[in-house]
C-alpha cells in the first residue's frame, strides 16, 4: 500500500466525473441572484494536431482558479470550444490532401478527449466550434448588424498581401520585421477592394478604457494595446497648392515648428501623389512606385533607411509666413496614417533631415535647444528650447506652450485646427481563402451590395469536395459557380455572392458571448444571460494575442453595448498571460529538436504530475523550462500525499477540536494563506504550502500525535482539497480513501479557525531582588540567551537596576528572569 497506479486512477475517476457532472454552470442560480457568479475564460485552441505542452500549461493554470472559485461558493462558468476556422487548418489540410472539415473535426475530437483526460473542470455542455453553421450563422448576423450601423464597409485601398498564403492580412498580422505572422513570408502591398470593420470609430474609447484595466491586466499587455492604438495629439494644417489643386492638409504633432517647414512630402503610393504630380514628373513617380510597392510599412518608417523620393513639380504655400515650398513624394510617408502628407521640418525631425540632405533641400532651425545646430550637424534636435525664426513664438521656451500658441494662431485665421490622431487603422476582415465564414453579401448589377436576408442565414460554405483549395489570389469560393450565382433578394435579377470569407479573428471576437447560449438557434446570445454572467472575471491566454485578439474582442464588446445587447463596457475584468513552456532555455521547435511531447509526459508521469509540475515551476506569467523541472519529483510528492490518506485511522467526521494543536495550526495557516495566494494568482506558492502541510502531517503521524489523532484527518483532508486544484485524480483518490463520497470538487472549503492563526505568546516575568519589575510578551520557544538579553534591555528593568552591577541572572525560559544586583 505504498504506491498507486496513476493510470488506473485516471481510468477510475473519469467516468465518475462524467456522471456526476459537477462543473455544469447553472444559469438559473445566477439570473435569480441566488449565487454570485464567476466567469473563467481561457483562450480556445485552433484544432491543429493534438494538445501540446503550451496548452497543458494554460489549462492547468486556468483550472486552479476555476476550481478555487467553485470551492468559494461562486457559480462558475468555465466553458471551452474550438476556434476551428482559419489558415492553420486550411494549410494543413492542403498539405495532407484532405478537406479542411475532415482535418478540423478529427483534430477537435482528439483535443477534446485529451482535455477530458487532462481533467479540466469545463462545462462541456456549452462546447462550440466556430466552423459549425450554427455558430457562423451568428457571426454573419453580427457582420450584417455592424454593416447596418456603418461599422462594416468596403473600400479600395493598398492592402498587406502575403504572397505565400495568397491572401490579404490585417496590419495586426504583419510582424515588426514586415513578415507574415503565419508563414514568415515578406508581406507586400496590393490594391484591392476589401471589407473593413470601422475599429477607428472606437479608437478613443478603446484607448481611454485602458486606464481602468491598468492593474487588473498584466501591464505589458496594456502597454502593447496603448502603443497599437497610438494616440497622438497635434494639429491639421492646411497649405494652399499652386496649379488649381485642392489645398493640402497635413497632420503634425509639432505645429510649433511650422516656421521651420521647408518642404512637404506626400506618400508616394497615395492617390494624392498621382493627382498632384505634373506631367513632366509623372514618369519618374511611376518608376519610383514600382520600387515602393516592394517595401513593408515597417521598413518604410524605419529611421535608419536611406531616403528616396521624387519631386512632384509643384509648390505649396506655408500658411504662417507665406513662404513657397516644394512638394515631394516619398515612401517614408505612409498613405494611411494621418492625411498621408506631411510638412517637413528637417531641423527637428531626423527623417525629414535625412531626406533634405539626400535631396539638397534647405534646413532651418526654429528651436534652439542648446545642442549643436542641426543645419550643420545633420542631427535633428527634438527637445524643448528657445524659439527662433518663429515670428510671434520667438522668446518662448516651453514646447507645450509653443504648440498651444501655434494652434491658436492657425485656428484664428482658418489654416488649421488642433486634433487627435490615432495609429489604429480600420480592421481589414475579408480573406481570399476557403475555410472561413462566408461574407453574407450579394452583389447585384442593379442594386449593388445587398445583405443576405436574416432568415436565409447561415450562408453555408459550399462543400467543394475534391476541389483545389490552393491559394490563387482570388477566393476558391469563386469556383463554386452554383453557389455564387443567386438571384438578388431585392430585384430578383441575376446576382453573385461575395466570395471572400471573414478573418478568423472575427469568429473569436465574440465566442465568449456564444458560450452563454451555445444551443440557442433564435439569437446570437441571450442578453439576460450576458447581464448575469458578464463580464469575464479572469481571462488567461498567450502573449501572442496581446494586441490582435484582445483589441478586436474589446471592439466587439463596445459595439454590442451600443446595440443595447449588453450593459458592460469591457469584456475582460482581469487578464493574465501565461509564460511559455520552453526546453533548455529555448522555445520548443522541430528545427531545434527540443520538443517535448505532452502525450509522452502524460504516459510516463500521469496527468497530475504534469499539471503539478507546470503550476509549481514558476509564477504563471513566467516561462517554464522543462529542462529545469522534475515531473518525476512531482509524481513522488503526489504518492507521498496520497499515502497520508491511507494512514489516517480516525473516522470521517471526527471532531478535530481536541486534536494536536501544533498540526492544526499548520493546517489552518495553510488554508488561510492559500486563499490569499489564490486570489492574487500566486499558484506556485500554493503548491509549495501544500507540500509543507504534507510534510507536517507525515511528521505528526510518524513521530508526533500519531495517525488516530483527528488533527491528522483534518490535515489530510485539507491536503486533498488543496491538491484538487492542480492534481484532481490524486485528490479524488485521497478523498475516497478518507471515506468521503466523490467528488472532492464538491467538498466544502475548509473553515479557518481564527484562534488557530494567532501566533502564541507567553508572558515572561522579570524580577530584581525578588520584586516584579517588568512583564514581557515573548515567543514560547525563545532561547534563554534571547530572553536574558530582552530582559536586560527593557527600560523599566534598566531603571530599576539604576547603574548597579548585575551579579547574577537566572533564566527559566520562557517564563521567568531573576536578576540579582
Ligand atoms: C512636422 C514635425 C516636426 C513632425 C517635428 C515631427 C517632428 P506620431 O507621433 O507617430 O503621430 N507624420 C505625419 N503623418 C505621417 C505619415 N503619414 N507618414 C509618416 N510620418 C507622418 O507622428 C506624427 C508625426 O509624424 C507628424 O508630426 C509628422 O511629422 C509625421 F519636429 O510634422 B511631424
Amino acid at each position: 500500500d505504498v504506491h498507486y497506479d496513476v493510470h488506473a486512477v485516471e481510468e477510475k475517476w473519469l467516468p465518475v466525473w462524467e456522471s456526476l457532472d459537477p462543473f455544469r454552470a447553472d444559469d438559473e442560480v445566477v439570473t435569480s441572484g441566488a449565487k454570485e457568479k464567476r466567469y473563467a475564460l481561457t483562450m480556445f485552441p485552433y484544432p491543429s494536431g493534438d494538445l501540446h505542452m503550451g496548452h497543458a500549461e494554460v489549462l492547468a493554470l486556468h483550472d486552479v482558479i476555476s476550481r478555487y472559485w467553485r470551492f468559494r461558493g461562486y457559480e462558475v462558468l468555465n466553458p471551452m470550444g474550438w476556434d476551428s476556422f482559419g489558415l492553420p487548418a486550411e494549410n494543413a489540410a492542403i498539405k495532407n490532401d484532405e478537406h479542411p472539415a475532415t482535418y478540423t473535426y478529427a483534430n477537435i475530437e482528439t483535443q477534446y478527449s485529451s482535455m477530458k483526460r487532462y481533467g479540466v473542470s469545463f462545462d462541456w455542455s456549452r462546447r462550440l466550434h466556430t466552423s459549425d453553421p450554427e455558430y457562423y450563422r451568428w457571426t454573419q448576423w453580427l457582420f450584417l448588424k455592424f454593416r447596418e450601423q456603418g461599422l462594416a464597409y468596403r473600400k479600395n485601398s493598398p492592402v498587406n498581401w502575403c504572397p505565400n498564403d495568397q491572401t490579404v492580412l490585417a496590419n495586426e498580422q504583419v510582424l515588426a520585421d514586415g513578415t507574415c505572422e503565419r508563414c514568415g513570408a515578406v508581406v507586400t502591398k496590393r490594391e484591392l477592394t476589401q471589407w473593413y470593420f470601422k475599429t477607428t470609430q472606437y479608437a478613443q474609447e478603446l484607448y481611454d478604457c485602458l486606464d481602468d484595466l491598468q492593474g487588473s491586466w498584466i501591464g505589458k499587455v496594456v502597454n502593447a494595446q496603448r502603443n497599437w492604438i497610438g494616440r497622438s495629439e497635434g494639429a491639421h494644417v492646411t497649405f494652399e497648392v499652386e496649379g488649381g489643386h485642392e489645398p493640402l492638409t497635413v497632420f503634425t504633432t509639432r505645429p510649433d515648428t511650422l516656421w521651420g517647414a521647408t518642404f512637404m512630402v506626400v506618400a508616394a503610393d497615395a492617390k494624392l501623389a498621382a493627382e498632384l504630380v505634373t506631367d513632366e514628373h509623372r514618369q519618374a513617380l511611376e518608376d519610383y512606385l514600382v520600387e515602393v510597392r516592394k517595401a513593408s510599412d515597417i521598413d518604410r518608417m524605419a529611421t535608419d533607411r536611406p531616403k528616396t523620393g521624387v519631386f512632384l513639380g509643384i509648390h505649396a504655400t506655408n500658411p504662417i509666413n507665406g513662404e513657397r515650398i516644394p512638394v515631394w513624394a516619398s515612401d517614408y510617408v505612409l498613405a494611411d496614417y494621418g492625411t498621408g502628407a506631411i510638412m517637413a521640418v528637417p531641423a527637428h525631425d531626423q527623417r525629414d533631415l535625412d531626406f533634405a540632405r539626400v535631396m539638397g533641400l534647405p534646413v532651418r532651425r526654429v528651436v534652439d535647444t542648446g545642442d549643436d545646430n542641426p543645419e550643420e550637424t545633420y542631427v535633428a534636435t527634438t527637445g524643448d528650447g528657445a524659439y527662433v525664426n518663429s515670428g510671434p513664438l520667438d522668446g518662448l521656451t516651453d514646447k507645450a506652450q509653443g504648440i498651444h500658441q501655434a494652434i491658436e494662431l492657425l485656428e484664428a485665421d482658418g489654416h488649421g485646427t488642433g486634433t487627435v490622431n490615432f495609429r489604429l487603422r480600420d480592421w481589414l476582415l475579408s480573406r481570399q481563402r476557403y475555410w472561413g465564414a462566408p461574407i453574407p453579401i450579394i452583389h447585384c448589377p442593379v442594386d449593388g451590395e445587398v445583405p443576405v436576408p436574416e432568415d436565409q442565414l447561415p450562408v453555408e460554405l459550399p462543400a467543394l469536395r475534391g476541389a483545389d483549395l490552393k491559394p490563387k489570389g482570388t477566393s476558391p469560393l469563386g469556383a463554386a459557380r452554383e453557389w455564387v450565382e443567386v438571384t438578388c433578394p431585392t430585384c430578383g435579377g441575376p446576382a453573385e455572392r461575395d466570395t471572400d470569407t471573414m478573418d478568423t479573428f472575427v469568429d473569436s471576437s465574440w465566442y465568449f458571448f456564444r458560450y452563454l447560449s451555445s444551443h440557442d438557434n433564435t439569437q446570437a446570445f441571450d442578453p439576460a444571460l450576458a447581464k448575469a454572467w458578464g463580464p469575464i472575471d479572469l481571462y488567461i491566454g498567450g502573449d501572442e494575442h496581446a494586441v490582435l485578439h484582445l483589441l478586436y474582442a474589446r471592439f466587439f464588446t463596445k459595439v454590442l453595448r451600443d446595440m443595447g445587447l449588453i450593459d458592460w463596457d469591457e469584456p475582460f475584468s482581469a487578464y493574465l498571460s501565461q509564460g511559455k513552456v520552453i526546453n533548455n532555455g529555448r522555445k520548443m521547435s522541430k528545427s531545434l529538436g527540443n520538443g517535448v511531447s505532452l502525450g509522452g509526459q502524460l504516459e510516463e508521469f500521469g496527468v497530475d504530475a504534469v499539471r503539478l509540475t507546470l503550476v509549481f515551476a514558476s509564477p504563471p506569467e513566467d516561462n517554464v523550462d522543462w529542462a529545469d523541472v522534475s515531473p518525476a519529483g512531482s509524481a513522488r510528492f503526489l504518492q507521498r500525499a496520497w499515502r497520508l490518506s491511507g494512514d489516517v485511522t480516525s473516522e470521517p467526521g471526527a471532531d478535530p477540536a481536541g486534536g494536536d494543536v501544533a498540526l492544526r495550526k499548520v493546517t489552518h495557516k495553510t488554508v488561510h494563506e492559500a486563499a490569499q495566494l489564490l486570489e492574487s494568482y500566486r499558484f506556485n506558492v500554493v503548491v509549495a504550502r501544500t507540500m509543507e502541510l504534507v510534510n507536517a502531517t507525515r511528521k505528526a503521524i510518524d513521530s508526533g500525535c500519531g495517525p488516530a489523532d483527528p488533527a491528522v484527518r483534518e490535515a489530510a483532508e485539507v491536503v486533498a482539497i488543496l491538491l484538487s486544484l492542480v492534481a484532481p485524480y490524486t485528490a479524488e483518490e485521497m478523498w475516497d480513501r478518507l471515506g468521503h463520497q466523490p467528488s472532492v470538487a464538491q467538498a466544502p472549503w475548509p473553515v479557518v479557525d481564527p484562534a488557530l492563526l494567532v501566533e502564541d505568546a507567553v508572558t515572561a516575568v522579570v524580577q530584581i531582588q525578588g520584586k516584579v519589575r517588568a512583564r514581557l510578551e515573548v515567543s514560547p520557544d525563545i532561547s534563554e540567551a534571547d530572553l536574558e538579553a530582552l530582559a536586560l534591555a527593557d527600560p523599566a528593568v534598566e531603571k530599576a537596576i539604576d547603574g548597579r552591577t548585575v551579579r547574577k541572572v537566572i533564566v527559566r525560559a520562557p517564563k521567568l528572569v531573576n536578576i540579582v544586583v
